[in-house]
Parts: C-alpha cells; sequence; structure tokens
C-alpha cells in the first residue's frame, strides 16, 4: 500500500518482493561502498602534489584490481539471477487470470468457481468457462477509503497464499501492468501475452498504475487487487457466477 512521502519500496507482500527488496539493498549496499572508495581516491589524487616518478607497471596491484571488480561482479549477478528464476519459475499455478489493457482502463478476465463451464443453449461449442469485467478509474471523495487515483469501480481478487498466473496483454497500444508491493511489472503488449506468477503472502489492498506511457489518459488507468482468503475468494467467484447466469436469464425474458 503506498503512503504518503514514502523514499523506499512499498512494504512487500509476497515472497518475490521480499527478495527482490533484499537483492536492492544487497547492490546499494556493493555500489555505495565502490562509489566512495572510488571517490576517495580520485579526490585524493586530484588534491595531492605526491608523485612517484618511476612508477610505470605494478603487476600486483594491477592483478589486484582486475580480479576484485570480477569478483563483485560475480557476487551482483548471483542474488539477481536467483530472483530472476525464482519469479519465473512457477510450473503449476492454481489460477490463472487474464488481464486486459485498454485506453484508458483494465478489464480481467477470470475463471468462473471451480473452473465450472457451462452452457445455457443446446448448441455445443457455446460454454461459458470464465467472467471478464472491466475496471475503470473510481471518482475520488473523502469517504472512498482509497488513495486518490488509486481506486477502481472493480477491484480483481486474487487468493492469498495461492499460486496464480497473470496473462497480461493489450488491445491497442503498449501498457504496463505494474503492482510493487506483489513486486510485479511487466508490459502488455497488443498481439502478446506476457506471463508474471503471484503468490501473495498476505491479505490486503494493494494499488498500482499503469506504467508505460500510453496516452492522454495514461495516470488515469490505477490497477486496484484485493487479495483475500480462500473462502472469500470462493464467494467472489459465486458471485460472478451469479452475475453471469442473471445477465442470461434477463437477456432471455428480454429476446
Ligand atoms: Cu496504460
Amino acid at each position: 500500500m503506498p503512503s504518503w512521502l514514502a523514499l523506499g519500496f512499498q512494504d512487500g507482500s509476497s515472497l518475490s518482493m521480499g527478495e527482490l527488496s533484499s537483492l536492492h539493498d544487497h547492490v546499494m549496499t556493493i555500489m555505495l561502498s565502490v562509489i566512495i572508495l572510488i571517490s576517495y581516491i580520485m579526490f585524493y589524487l586530484l588534491l595531492t602534489t605526491k608523485f612517484y616518478k618511476f612508477l610505470s607497471e605494478g603487476t600486483f596491484i594491477e592483478t589486484i584490481w582486475s580480479m576484485v571488480p570480477a569478483f563483485l561482479l560475480v557476487i551482483l549477478v548471483l542474488p539477481s539471477m536467483k530472483v530472476l528464476y525464482m519469479m519465473e519459475d512457477i510450473k503449476s499455478p492454481v489460477l490463472t487470470f487474464k488481464v486486459i489493457a485498454h485506453q484508458w482502463y483494465w478489464s480481467y478476465v477470470v475463471p468462473l468457481y471451480k473452473n465450472f463451464s457451462f452452457s445455457f443453449s443446446s448448441s455445443l461449442g457455446n460454454y461459458i468457462s470464465f467472467y471478464e469485467f472491466d475496471s475503470m478509474l473510481e471518482e475520488y471523495d473523502m469517504e472512498g477509503g482509497f488513495p486518490r487515483l488509486l481506486g477502481c469501480s472493480s477491484d480483481f481478487f486474487i487468493p492469498v497464499s495461492t499460486s496464480s498466473r497473470l496473462m497480461i496483454t493489450s488491445t491497442d497500444v503498449i501498457h504496463s501492468f505494474a503492482l510493487p508491493s506483489l513486486g510485479l511489472k511487466v508490459d502488455a503488449l497488443p498481439g502478446r501475452i506476457n506471463q508474471l506468477f503471484t503468490n501473495p503472502s498476505r491479505v490486503g489492498a494493494f494499488f498500482g498504475q499503469c506504467s508505460e506511457i500510453c496516452g492522454s489518459n495514461h495516470s488515469f488507468m490505477p490497477i486496484s487487487v484485493k487479495v483475500c482468503n480462500l473462502y472469500d475468494y470462493d464467494l467472489v467467484s459465486k458471485s460472478y457466477f451469479m452475475d453471469l447466469a442473471s445477465d442470461h436469464f434477463n437477456s432471455e425474458v428480454h429476446i
């Protein structure tokens, strides 16, 4: 959850975001040490008048100043690769969601309750196995209970402690699906599907924004994700199912 005047990352709410924060701290520690050491040497050399005129080569010191940066690169790369593979490598997600970017809102395609599919008509091939809804920017009011420009008309529910797969795509221009507290960010490209895996470790309301300049209303297509427990997720799934069913019956009556 974003908070006022925060300089660092939002609190991590998944294992991968925790690992990403640790990687960030690790890289920054090494980087700052290098910057401080190199600046000290540079300023010392600029300001000093000492000069050893017979110094033309020194194999020992040259070996050291080649080996140390190489060693630093290795200790930067190893944890980075670890996090990269950890974030990618979920072979069997429990649920798969599709996230579609539009100018300028998101829509979500979620599986029906327990991956159920049904058909009201007798013709084959007319099965409904998912529920799709749009999520637009919700107008801000002080009692709304969400931060300004981050509230959505419909929240995207995912279950806690469960591996979910998000398939991200776009219908018009390049957008970017970003959710900082879960450590997720990937471009939404028209004609392509990008995958994200997530396993949130706690329940709560998490907000993100489109992170690719995508047009005049780029700032007004927030992402609002609610991570809930499995029981609540079942209730949400059932309500989607009832919504679909009532939609269908209403249209039958009107025709
Ligand atoms: Cu966008």
